[in-house]
């Protein structure tokens, strides 16, 4: 019964945003709001409705004030944005801004974040997909409460019931006859069967409304089957969710494009992650739902599956899978597909584990082609849920910095982020952990709509020559552990994949 009147409320789901990653719930970016660099970090809320925690800190101390609104990226909801919510700035910090938003639902939502300042005004729209995740327990004082409540009514109509059969026809001040005694007494047997029986049969019935319930509202990864075609060719079938064709309007199922890419495939060898593939499966024609790709050479292992989608909403799904492979001889890499090399895990782990920062595998990778990409880690340790720039450098062989780094798929760099447990995994880019075609959709519709001014700018130009041999990616590592880095820049025509095992401390 108890149980049953903990599950008497409203349950209230918990948030997680699951865009092109897995088990990495904060957003993390940076770019240009106008002529003000802003780094934000959006801490998403445990329930739904719930608050999610926005801090900003502006590069430029021009900046006067912020203000946020959380919206939908597409459909109407995108059209028609509430009145912003301004930001607190701190007062030791005057370039630190910090405030809250409420996320009513899930869905694919952008927060745009308004800047004024000495430069005028100027807006960016960074994209937030929230999803609930699980269920949050009643509270305990709340379902003590209320069961209290329920035995107080449970006695109260046992009692009433039982003394209208055994009085309800006496004259007042007279007594009950011993037979009306009893007949009082079976009432109340009787009331105690039927009620318990209907909170028994009530509970039951409880139950199974909150699973269905729960079952609709918490987010699923689309099931992802993996095979293996003669020929070394990997067919790739998405089944379908009920959480996202339940949300046709805010998140629907069409795909679009990703940095040129329908779909991301990271295929990595575990557990010593020791072989990392970054390949672009095609849609098989005919069907919506099925990519292939053929396999460059692999050699045979275990491999985790990592398959980054954004939909039309910009929406972004990480599917996740594994599969055992033979040597496959496979095809030569070509266009974006890229492949690395890296020590196994197991040899480093042992000096993780002993937690010294300085026994990780080395900052300075030497890349096959006699390159060199360093880490420039900065004296303070990395610990959890903390903004951290992740900055890297790619020299010559020479060890002067590379000057023929140019973009890849669009970017100046990639990073890929998994945890040795696998339990976490982020594709992040210079621009943050946002799905880069969710951010351009969040930008065209703030710059269309009747509130953006137009001045959205964002830092991912394409860049069609040269670019910098720095790169650095605004990310916070979820949660303590260690953690293996693949970090991908383009130099001459060539994918350079550096690879970093970092420890994160609580
Ligand atoms: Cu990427």
């Amino acid at each position: 019964m108890r149980r049953w009147i903990a599950t008497l409320t409203v349950l209230f789901f918990a948030l997680a945003p699951c865009w092109a990653h897995f088990g990495s719930p904060d957003v993390y970016f940076q770019g240009l709001a106008g002529p003000y660099h802003l780094a934000v970090t959006i801490r998403t809320p445990a329930m739904i409705p719930g608050v999610a925690f926005v801090e900003i800190r502006s590069s430029d101390p021009g900046v006067s004030s912020i203000s946020v609104v959380p919206l939908y990226i597409v459909g109407a909801g995108s059209k028609y944005p509430p009145p912003p919510d301004p930001l607190a700035q701190s007062k030791e910090d005057p370039q630190f801004f910090s405030g809250k938003i409420w996320l009513m639902e899930s869905g694919s939502w952008q927060v745009r974040v308004q800047a004024n300042g000495a430069q005028g005004a100027g807006e960016v729209a960074i994209p937030v997909p929230a999803a609930a995740r699980n269920t949050l327990p009643m509270q305990k004082s709340l379902g003590l409460l209320l069961f209290a409540l329920m035995t107080l009514l449970f006695l109260a109509i046992v009692s009433i019931l039982g003394a209208a059969r055994r009085e309800g026809t006496l004259e007042p001040g007279q007594d009950p006859e011993p037979n009306q005694k009893r007949r009082g007494r079976w009432v109340m047997a009787g009331t105690v069967v039927i009620v318990l029986g209907i909170l028994f049969f009530g509970n039951m019935w409880w139950n199974s409304e909150a699973r269905a319930k729960a079952l609709a509202m918490i987010y699923k990864t689309p099931p992802l089957n993996v095979s293996l075609e003669a020929g070394g060719k990997m067919v790739l079938r998405m089944g379908d969710s009920s959480w996202h064709s339940n949300r046709p309007e805010t998140v629907m199922t069409k795909l679009i494009p990703d940095h040129g890419h329908l779909m991301h495939l990271f295929l990595i060898r575990v557990p010593q992650m020791d072989r990392f593939y970054h390949l672009h499966p095609e849609l098989v024609p005919g069907s919506p739902n099925t990519f292939s790709v053929d396999l460059p050479h692999v050699p045979i292992g275990h491999y985790q599956l990592y398959a980054d989608i954004v939909r039309e909403s910009g929406f972004p799904d990480t599917m996740v899978a594994e599969i055992d492979l033979p040597d496959i001889p496979g095809v030569p890499l070509t266009g974006d597909n890229s492949d690395a090399s890296a020590p196994p895990l197991t040899v480093y782990e042992s000096a993780l584990r002993a937690s010294a920062p300085v026994t990780e595998k080395g900052d300075v990778e030497v890349l096959p082609d006699g390159s060199r990409m360093v880490w420039e880690r900065g004296p303070i340790p990395l610990s959890a849920n903390h903004f951290v720039w992740l900055r890297f450098r790619l020299e010559d062989s020479q060890g002067k910095p590379a000057n023929d780094v140019e973009p890849y798929m669009g970017m100046a760099g990639h990073a890929e982020i998994i945890r040795t447990d696998r339990s976490v995994f982020a594709h992040i880019h210079p621009n943050g952990s946002v799905a880069m075609a969710a951010l351009e959709l969040a930008q065209k519709n703030s710059a269309a709509s009747a509130h953006g001014n137009g001045s959205a700018t964002m830092d991912m130009q394409m860049p069609t020559d040269k670019i910098s041999p720095e790169v650095s990616f605004p990310y916070g590592f979820p949660k303590p552990g260690n953690y293996r880095m693949f970090v991908q820049i383009k130099r001459a025509g060539r994918v350079e994949t550096g690879v970093f095992d970092a420890l994160v401390t609580q």
